[in-house]
């Protein structure tokens, strides 16, 4: 089939953010009846509380539209973003987010769960880990749970401008031993790195 050309950062000389994708934050659900009709192709991120979700979010879209900051457990709702009219963009909270009250974690992981089993539309997961620490139990339980349900997903390892060349290479041998085959993708949201391949996914599995 033929790829339609990444328009938002495609092209690697603009790979700083240079490119502003059009798009716009369309809501904020907190539940699942809050979620809007399923009409486009869509891009879920997903990972542990400062994966770095919603940076790698604004950096794809050249712009700063997702909250980020340096305090776990910042994106606290479902945030659906239309991108260039062709895609849904959405940026879950994250899990494993020790100081979360238990009731409100496991509010969380219903809403997560719901979400990655019944929307149709769903294209792609753009499953984060931070580079540094690689897989934990709970990426490992989501990695598992993608597989048995089949959904199609990406493994980025972020933030890899914190890493240098013998930390990547140990980074890399430790996500691999649990992920020996799959797309794996080093990003970084400070330097750009990455994000030519990450549009390049996007684009191939969201083609119609
Ligand atoms: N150096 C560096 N810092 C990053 C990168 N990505 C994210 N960060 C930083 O990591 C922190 C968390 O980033 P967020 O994007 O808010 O993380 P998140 O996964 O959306 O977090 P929650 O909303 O809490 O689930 C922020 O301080 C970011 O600036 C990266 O690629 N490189
Ligand atoms: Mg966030």
């Amino acid at each position: 089939m033929e790829v339609p050309p990444p328009k938002g950062g495609g092209d690697p000389k603009d790979q700083c953010s240079a490119v502003v994708t059009p798009a716009q934050f369309l809501l904020s659900a907190t539940n699942p009846e809050q979620f809007p009709p399923a009409e486009l192709p869509e891009v879920a991120f997903l990972g542990r509380s400062n994966a770095g979700k919603s940076t790698m979010l604004n950096t794809l879209l050249g712009r700063k539209l997702a909250y980020t900051s340096n305090t776990p457990g910042r994106t606290q709702a479902v945030n659906f973003f239309r991108v260039e009219d062709r895609l849904m963009f959405v940026d879950l909270p994250g899990y494993g987010y020790a100081k979360a009250p238990k009731a409100v974690a496991r509010a969380w992981q219903e809403v997560i769960e719901v979400y990655l089993l019944q929307r149709e539309g769903l294209s792609l997961c753009v499953l984060l880990l931070d580079s540094r620490r690689g897989w934990m139990e709970t990426d490992l339980q989501l990695k598992q749970w993608l597989e048995v349900h089949r959904r199609p997903f990406v493994v980025v390892a972020t933030k890899v401008d914190k890493l240098n060349q013998k930390e990547k290479n140990a980074s890399q041998k430790a996500i691999r031993e649990q992920y020996p085959s799959g797309d794996l993708i080093w990003f970084s949201g400070l330097n750009g790195q990455g994000v030519k391949e990450i549009w390049q996914t996007i684009w191939k599995k969201t083609a119609r």
